[in-house]
């Protein structure tokens, strides 16, 4: 986004509007946290501001400031889609396909609304009249942080939206370790910290609040890695007869891909997940160094993502979708032992 757009922006954003403020189907806590911390600077700004979620999200995110106003599409269809069609402005936050928002796509599409992007995934697509793409943030939420400072309003931040932010940057970089955390991002958090925004109780609302089936569904998922030396690729799989008797819930399977990956040597970690609902294969994709995971997943697996961080799924079933993965890696030997 240059300075013409911003300025552009910031002067349809002169007068009250209604907004509406979107993250992807799923929403992880990055959507989560982008999405509130934007609404709450929206509000400060004397907007009518409301996030609209596809469906709903999980219950370790639901502490996040303005949680309580955010309304669901799936559960308050005719309702959400009322607001969607009245509204001035629509920003999609944390994706850049519009088919990743669901169901709320066409209702997004056929909007008379100015609709802005705020996004980090590779290849936007072009829906949106304002695109602030940076594929070299490591979250959208950091992207949030950055648009308040173009807008001017770095004052406006306090602990709210703050919260928010420090949410979204942990969870999309687990904790600061992954290569797109830079010193910027470092610098952006010692200033939430600045504003009251207490880490340690952040950390503890997302990741300390395992359930015993979760707990357990981990071990299970361990006891199903496999590593694939000459690989240097690690897989795990779960059947969704092994989900049901760990009690799964939504957003259980979150980071168990990880795992694999911090395997001494691993360098692609995978991860297959049996999905009931939408009778699919839903697969996780890892990566250290080089090796290109949202290629692979866009080119092999109907998904994408990053370079090192992405998703796709296969029709085909589990056995069959795991012989497809590794006769693909045989083209990606040399690439994986380099
Ligand atoms: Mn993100």
């Amino acid at each position: 986004m240059n300075t013409a757009e911003i300025l552009e922006l910031k002067k349809i954003l002169s007068k009250p509007k209604k907004v509406i403020i979107v993250p992807h189907k799923n929403p992880d806590g990055d959507a989560m946290g982008s999405t509130l911390s934007l609404c709450h600077y929206l509000k400060k700004l004397g907007h009518s501001a409301t996030v609209i979620t596809p469906n709903n999200y999980p219950e370790f995110l639901k502490w996040i400031p303005g949680t309580k106003d955010v309304l669901i599409h799936e559960e308050n269809t005719t309702a959400t889609e009322a607001l969607i069609s009245q509204a001035d402005l629509i920003f999609t936050l944390d994706f850049n396909a519009i088919h990743r928002c669901g169901a709320m796509a066409t209702p997004i599409e056929n909007a008379s609304a100015i609709k802005v992007m705020i996004d980090h995934h590779q290849m936007p697509e072009q829906y949106a009249t304002y695109v602030y793409s940076d594929v070299s943030m490591c979250s959208t939420s950091q992207m949030v942080y950055h648009f308040i400072e173009m807008m001017g309003d770095l004052k406006l931040i306090d602990r709210a939206i703050g919260e928010g932010i420090y949410t979204g940057i942990m969870t999309d970089t687990a904790s600061f370790r992954f290569p797109l955390t830079t010193s910027t991002t470092h610098r952006v958090i010692a200033h939430l910290i600045d504003l009251g925004v207490e880490k340690s109780h952040i950390h503890n609302a997302v990741y300390d609040t395992n359930s015993f089936g979760r707990l357990k569904l981990m071990g299970c998922a361990l006891n199903n890695l496999k590593y694939l030396e000459e690989f240097h690729t690690t897989y795990i799989s779960l059947t969704n007869k092994e989900l049901d008797a760990h009690d799964f819930q939504k957003g259980d399977t979150e980071g168990l891909v990880n795992y694999g990956l911090s395997l001494k040597g691993a360098r692609f970690a995978v991860i297959f997940i049996e999905h009931k609902e939408e009778s699919i294969i839903k697969v996780s994709f890892r990566s250290k160094g080089d090796f290109d995971v949202n290629t692979f997943a866009r080119t092999y697996f109907n998904g994408g993502g990053h370079k090192n961080a992405a998703g796709g799924r296969s029709k085909l079933n589990l056995e069959d979708t795991i012989a497809k993965f590794i006769s693909i890696l045989s083209e990606y030997k040399s690439e994986l032992n380099s």
